[in-house]
């Protein structure tokens, strides 16, 4: 899937604004006709969640209505004119002067309708209905009411399966742009390294039947190339070699401008551009190679999360994070418990952050409950998160889901006694819906690993399935509470248990303590600040003896906002080494001193 843009071929408008709103609590909108207009009762912010916009609404999860008028910009008409959706949470239904567009669902991921003939010169009126509910069989699900096994052992309000404010509303742009009938609908990039050389490969998809000829050009950094094809079938594969390649990586993310052009007789019919690097990324033994080179992941998990905006993009928050993930010698975060915002991404190809990027599964159980339909979202999840961002070289890898429910309460049972893994300490089920996501991602992209974040340590029988075991761990913390060093001991045996079942590349996906700026104990208690960097610094010294841990991610980047329970004081989770409103606490300096060197510099 392309991103919209604006060139000699396409041009695109951002319908973000002010737009006019209702909420449905009593879910009347349907009955009444607001599909084809309505009187709003408020104004609101696109993109942004409703959660935090106004005085009453903050826990208001049901339907709302939102409404905005456009006419058509000058000399679009008789072009392809598209409307894409970058993200509305959780499932929105879409109308066009009064015609159904269509839905869509899932919060996090693009979607798009083809609106040509059913678009205005003037006087057009986009309405999206928004439902926000949580429900057994969503993704990630809600309403579990605590049922064990399925939930967090205390039931919060909103009722997640998760630990993040399940904030709704239209969270990205809303754009709408051209395409011309003959138009490149996909590109495929990957890239390879020959010796020297970089080789950069493109997948076309285009949608046209007529003869037509696929031409790219590869500048930057001194050099200039390119190839052309006849596009057969609606494809064409290109192939572009880049003598002495510049290689995109941490610490110098070169990219090169590819232009792809479509071409009718010799004349460009259609043009797209886009920033590639170059890079390998594989897995070889128990060591993560970038480029050929083993590779460690220092960063964070985080969450897109701002006062007022609630998961809303917000370019300034976005500029914010990546200086202070810099600032702390972090080179890599994971997209925490969703895939990020496209711009996000578009950042971290340019800055040199390597990225995991995870589907909204989060919180997933396996019991009957609406199975079939969360298994079909996970999948529908995974290609359009891949669809999505396959051509971001800052992708290394696809977690395909964070923290599922997956041992039996038995099996549980006998290892948190002793670590004794019996045997099949899975439930059959989530073997089977993980086996399938894996080869699912693989299909889809063969060129990234695949990963899974669990909890469950080495009951986690789907780690079989993934090249890297991701673990969140907070012994010291939710166990052995008060005694890191107890704790430190315990994590020490258990990765090297699961690295014996599992002898592949294992990353500290999460670990963390939640710590209350400005408390402060000597010596350090739970909760204060000296705790938590005690907390990080050691488990990062522990990682750091261990070949095979090729990732630390401290959870979490900054403090973010969660439902009501009684182990999340005020909404907040304080987890992060910086605060909700980005200032560091004490832990911010001494991992940014380990990270960096000593001297912090
Ligand atoms: C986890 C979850 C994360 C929570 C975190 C915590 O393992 O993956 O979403 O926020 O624990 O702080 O409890």
């Amino acid at each position: 899937m392309l991103y919209p843009q604006s060139n000699a071929c396409r041009q695109m408008a951002d319908l973000s604004g002010f737009w006019e709103f209702r909420f449905d609590p009593d879910e009347v909108g349907a009955g009444q006709g607001w599909s084809a207009g309505f009187d709003p009762a408020e104004i609101i912010a696109v993109p942004a969640s409703w959660n935090d916009q106004f005085a009453d609404w903050r826990d208001y999860i049901g339907l709302a209505w939102y409404q905005t008028t456009f006419d058509l910009p000058w000399g679009w008409r008789g072009q392809k004119i598209l409307v894409r959706f970058n993200a509305v949470s959780y499932l929105a239904e879409v109308w066009l002067n009064g015609e159904r567009l269509g839905e869509h669902e899932g919060g996090h991921l693009p979607f798009v309708f083809d609106v040509t003939g059913r678009v205005k010169d003037a006087g057009n009126v986009l309405i999206v209905r928004v439902d926000g509910k949580l429900a057994p069989d969503r993704v990630p699900p809600g309403e579990l009411k605590g049922r064990p096994g399925a939930a967090f052992p205390t039931v919060s309000y909103p009722d997640t399966t998760y630990d993040f404010f399940p904030f709704c509303g239209i969270e990205r742009p809303v754009l709408i742009y051209t395409e011309p009938q003959a138009a490149i609908t996909d590109l495929t990039v990957v890239t390879e390294i020959d010796g020297a050389d970089g080789v950069v490969r493109v997948r076309l998809a285009c949608a046209a039947d007529e003869p037509l000829a696929a031409r790219v050009t590869l500048d930057g950094h001194g050099f200039s190339g390119g190839t052309e094809e006849a596009v057969e079938g609606g494809a064409a594969a290109l192939t572009v070699t880049v003598p002495d390649a510049l290689l995109w990586s941490p610490d110098a993310p070169s990219l090169y401008d590819l232009r792809v052009e479509l071409r009718r007789d010799g004349a460009v019919a259609d043009c797209y551009t886009l920033p590639v690097g170059i890079r390998t990324i594989a897995v070889e033994g128990d060591r993560l190679l970038l480029n050929g080179e083993p590779v460690k992941l220092l960063g964070f998990g985080r969450h897109e999360d701002f006062p007022v905006v609630g998961k809303g993009l917000l370019p300034a928050l976005i500029v914010k994070d990546y200086a202070l993930m810099h600032w702390m010698g972090a080179n890599s975060f994971r997209t925490s418990h969703y895939p990020y915002s496209e711009q996000m991404l578009d950042m971290a190809d340019r800055l040199g952050f390597m990225v995991i990027d995870e589907t909204p599964a989060v919180g997933l159980f396996f019991f009957e409950d609406g199975l079939e339909k969360r298994d079909r979202l996970c999948q529908q999840m995974i290609r359009e998160m891949i669809d999505r961002d396959k051509n971001h070289p800052s992708v290394i890898m696809w977690s395909i889901a964070n923290e599922p429910h997956t041992a039996s309460l038995e099996a549980r049972e006998a290892y948190y006694r002793d670590f004794t893994v019996i045997d099949h300490p899975s439930r059959p089920e989530a073997v089977a819906s993980f086996k399938a996501m894996a080869d699912l991602a693989r299909d889809l992209d063969p060129t990234r690993p695949v990963t899974l974040i669990s909890h469950e340590g080495a009951l986690e029988e789907s780690f079989e399935f993934v090249d890297v075991v991701g673990l969140n761990r907070y012994f010291g913390w939710y166990t052995q509470s008060g005694q890191i060093d107890l704790g430190l001991g315990y994590l020490d045996r258990e990765i090297e248990l699961i690295h014996t079942l599992y002898p592949k590349p294992l990353i500290f996906a999460e670990f963390g303590t939640d710590t209350i700026p400005g408390h402060h104990a000597q010596p350090p208690e739970m909760f204060s600040e000296e705790y938590q960097a005690e907390f990080l610094t050691k488990q990062i010294k522990l990682a750091d003896t261990k070949p095979f841990v090729v990732g630390q991610h401290i959870w979490n980047l900054c403090d973010f906002k969660t439902g009501q329970a009684v182990h999340r004081m005020g909404g907040y989770n304080y987890k992060g080494v910086f605060t909700r409103d980005r200032r560091p606490k004490l832990a911010a300096h001494r991992v940014r001193a380990l990270w960096r060197g000593e001297d912090g510099s």
